[in-house]
């Protein structure tokens, strides 16, 4: 039986079984969990964007009413918390190394962006600890401040750390430079484009919180914290902090909401160790939304610039490109994906021959960005797809016809790129097909005739992308299944859902291998001091990952089973049948259930793998509709076809999309954090001035599937997560760009809000 049949037959109807937990209340989040005798943490923060730390005072905060303690960088620096990890480890341009800043947990001699965390206060109340903050006197002397990542680079630029020559922490290129000159030289057309992947930072509805006890018996940190699986966090804190890994003990149950945002680990959690061992008593922290804004790791924050060339029947010959990855003060765990990322899929899901890009890090005054659902993914998809759509323009052609005449064909896979990645699998001009009559491409212009009637403009935007999921840094993907005299099969992960409905999808996997009823499954993620090794959730690779392993578990339960039934039956092995929880013999009446297999002792069994990266794909075609009186878009149509190999769950994968379209249409169409570029103060730290998207932004999803099975995983699955991001950033902006290209604008940066657009045609008017 293929891997689709087997979840078809299986099909669960749909419904998670999370979500009565969840939206009863019942759920438990990180700010949930409190411990006898605990303290409370307040971090006061640097209010400036770049500025020498002259003194700090903390006896007026020290004698404030309940307060027990109040740490600063000399205790940061003399814990030795000083050197966040990073994976910009390979060498760069010239085997350039990263010039990493060393980053105490609390500042130390400067800070470098505003909302750094400068001291921690803790008291007997968050309230107490929160007023003695205000006490805490910091004197700095304020320095230049650079927040914008081109001028950071630009000759003559102010150094902001001698460590870091010409500002630059990082450079690194791929491809063939002089290859794509020549090609660029001898081409029938070039088109020449810079686009900006605006920095926007994640909102998870939760905000970050963590409490940490010190076991002095065992030296070791408990911590309840918001995280998206333990081994990259453990691995983080533990090189941040130097404290072994076996001694930092994580415990989560909901998290709501990460989007990679959670993934790493934070000044704050290694702050919070210091407290927690000096005081002697656990020690709690609740993040507020403003130090959200401020220090939460933001994501995208891409220039990209260069020319996409062709021949005279529109084939691309060759690709350029210099990329600016604005990463902000510090590297993050994240970094190294914003390149890494963008470089797997840097062509797309287009053939072009000759290929170079160079990337830049600059260092600049502003919150550090990390990875954000796609971390790089959507980046390099609405970079690639804006040069196709200009070079369709330019050239007097249908966008989707460019497009197919572009694609790499069904039969060249599996494709190696000009970067070395290898497609495995794809039918780009089957779900181009698909997406084409699902949207009624052919019959747009009388829908944008029909919206000039009423004084609207109208424009369809396309999209069509591809990007890696599954692989990761883990060594490989573990989990552990035991089956206990009940009949449950309890399922161990060290990945950790954030809404994504994994208690429903890795037991169905699990129940739909054993044939039995999903109720009989029990997912338990991230159990605290877990020994197993796997990889976060992240990079949609929980399925292709995770996923593959649970369902090898449970062939290996059955393989077990009929082993511990032959024995009761005095039977061999290989004359024992399963199916729907039962062992069956044809030598024998007796029929064994998998309860009572279990029935003297727990059965459990381990599972691992490595999986390499599938690549999920798809076509977003969508429509807007823009008053020219006020600038206003509306998405009046949005269609997603996308492959995703087998699908698990149908609601949830719709659901995923659906989401991640929403935040790809947040960017497009308001979200983007601002600095004063004079002072580098953020402008827009609160809901009041970042415009999160509403419920009434994108209208019905209509979506269909167009899998090709993957191999990478015995499922056949492919990854989802990011695929609503990464497809409906090109998309909604092409549709802008469609319906304002008519009255003379050309060009425009995300985010198109109704002022941008109304400022741009009235500047063409
Ligand atoms: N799925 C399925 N069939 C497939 C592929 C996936 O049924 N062929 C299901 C999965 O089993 C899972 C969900 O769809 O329940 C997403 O699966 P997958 O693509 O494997 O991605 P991950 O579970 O690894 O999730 C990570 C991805 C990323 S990288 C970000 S960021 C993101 C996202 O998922 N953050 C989210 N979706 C999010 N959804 C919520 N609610 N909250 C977040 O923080």
């Amino acid at each position: 039986m293929d891997a689709h049949t087997t979840h078809d037959a299986h099909r669960h109807d749909g419904r998670r079984v999370e979500d009565q937990r969840l939206i009863t209340g019942a759920g438990k989040y990180a700010a949930d969990w409190s411990a006898p005798n605990q303290l409370y943490g307040y971090f006061v923060r640097s209010d400036h964007a770049h500025a020498e730390i002259v003194s700090i005072n903390i006896k007026p905060a020290l004698a404030h009413r309940g307060v027990t303690h109040v740490f600063t960088g000399a205790d940061a620096v003399a814990a030795g918390y000083v050197r966040v990890a990073h994976v910009l480890g390979t060498p760069g341009k010239g085997g350039m190394k990263a010039c990493a800043l060393d980053r105490p947990v609390l500042a130390h001699g400067k800070v470098r962006f505003v909302g750094e965390a400068v001291a921690l206060v803790v008291a007997e109340s968050a309230d107490a600890a929160a007023d003695a903050g205000e006490l805490v006197e910091v004197e700095y002397r304020e320095l230049q401040a650079i927040v914008n990542p081109e001028q950071a680079l630009a000759s003559g630029a102010p150094q902001l750390d001698d460590a870091v020559p010409g500002n630059l922490v990082y450079e690194t290129e791929t491809g063939n430079e002089a290859a794509v000159a020549e090609a660029i030289k001898n081409a029938a057309h070039v088109t020449r484009l810079k686009v900006d992947s605006t920095r926007v930072t994640p909102s998870p509805m939760e905000p970050r919180a963590c409490m940490v006890a010190y076991n002095p018996a065992a030296d070791s940190y408990h911590f309840n914290v918001v995280m998206q699986g333990v081994t990259t966090l453990r691995k983080m804190m533990s090189s941040w902090t130097k404290v072994p890994e076996d001694k930092l003990i994580f415990e989560a149950l909901d998290v709501g909401g990460g989007f990679g945002q959670r993934t790493p680990a934070y000044p704050e959690y290694c702050a919070l160790m210091i407290a927690a061992k000096a005081s002697g008593r656990p020690v709690k922290w609740v993040s507020s939304r403003v130090e959200s804004f401020l220090t939460d790791n933001h994501g995208r924050g891409n220039i990209a610039e260069g020319e996409l060339a062709m021949d005279r029947d529109g084939k691309f010959v060759a690709f350029r490109l210099n990329w600016i990855a604005d990463m902000g003060a510090y590297l993050t765990p994240g970094s190294a994906g914003h390149i890494r990322n963008t470089t797997t899929c840097l062509t797309g899901v287009y053939h072009i021959p000759a290929l170079y890009a160079l990337f830049r890090v600059p260092l600049t005054n502003t919150t550090p960005v990390g990875s954000y659902r796609g971390a790089g993914r959507p980046d390099i998809a609405y970079v690639v797809e804006r040069f196709v759509d200009q070079a369709a323009v330019e050239l007097g052609m249908d966008k989707a016809d460019l497009r197919r005449r572009n694609f790499i064909p069904p039969n060249a896979f599996p494709y190696k790129t000009p970067t070395g990645s290898v497609y495995e699998n794809a039918d780009l001009p089957g779900v181009l097909s698909k997406a084409l009559v699902l949207a009624d491409w052919a019959g747009f212009d009388a829908r944008r005739a029909q919206s000039a009637k009423v004084g609207k403009l109208r424009g369809i935007g396309i999209s069509t992308v591809i990007e890696a999921s599954g692989a990761g840094n883990a060594p490989k993907d573990e989990v552990e299944m035991q089956l206990d005299a009940s009949g449950t099969v309890t399922l161990y992960t060290v990945s950790k859902a954030q809404g994504h409905g994994h208690e429903t999808t890795l037991g169905t996997i699990v129940a739909t291998a054993l044939g039995i009823p999903l109720e009989k499954v029990k997912v338990v993620q991230c159990a605290p001091g877990s020994k197993l090794e796997g990889n976060h959730t992240g990079g949609s690779r929980t399925t292709v990952g995770v996923g593959s392993v649970s369902y090898l578990a449970a062939q290996k339960l059955i393989e077990e089973g009929k082993a511990l039934a032959a024995l009761e039956l005095k039977l061999e092995p290989s004359q024992v049948q399963y199916a729907k929880g039962e062992f069956k013999s044809s030598e024998s009446k007796r029929a064994i259930k998998l309860a009572e297999l279990a029935k003297s002792r727990t059965i459990s069994v381990m599972a691992e793998g490595k999986f390499g990266s599938t690549f999920p794909n798809g076509c977003h075609i969508t429509e807007v509709e823009i008053d020219r009186e006020t600038g206003a878009s509306q998405i009046v149509s949005y269609c997603a076809v996308d492959d995703c190999g087998v699908v698990i769950n149908h609601a949830i994968v719709e659901g995923q999309l659906h989401g991640g379209v929403v935040q790809g249409a947040g960017q497009v169409f308001g979200e983007q954090i601002v600095y004063d570029q004079k002072s580098g103060q953020p402008l827009s730290a609160s809901f009041m001035d970042y415009i999160m998207p509403r419920a009434g932004l994108v209208p019905e999803l209509r979506g269909e599937e167009h899998a090709t099975t993957s191999k990478v995983s015995p499922l056949g699955v492919k990854g989802v997560g990011e695929s609503g991001c990464t497809a409906s950033i090109p998309s909604l902006v092409s549709a802008v760009l469609d319906a304002v290209r008519p009255v003379g604008v050309k060009h425009l940066d995300m985010p198109l809000t109704p002022s941008k657009l109304w400022q741009a045609m009235q500047m063409v008017k």
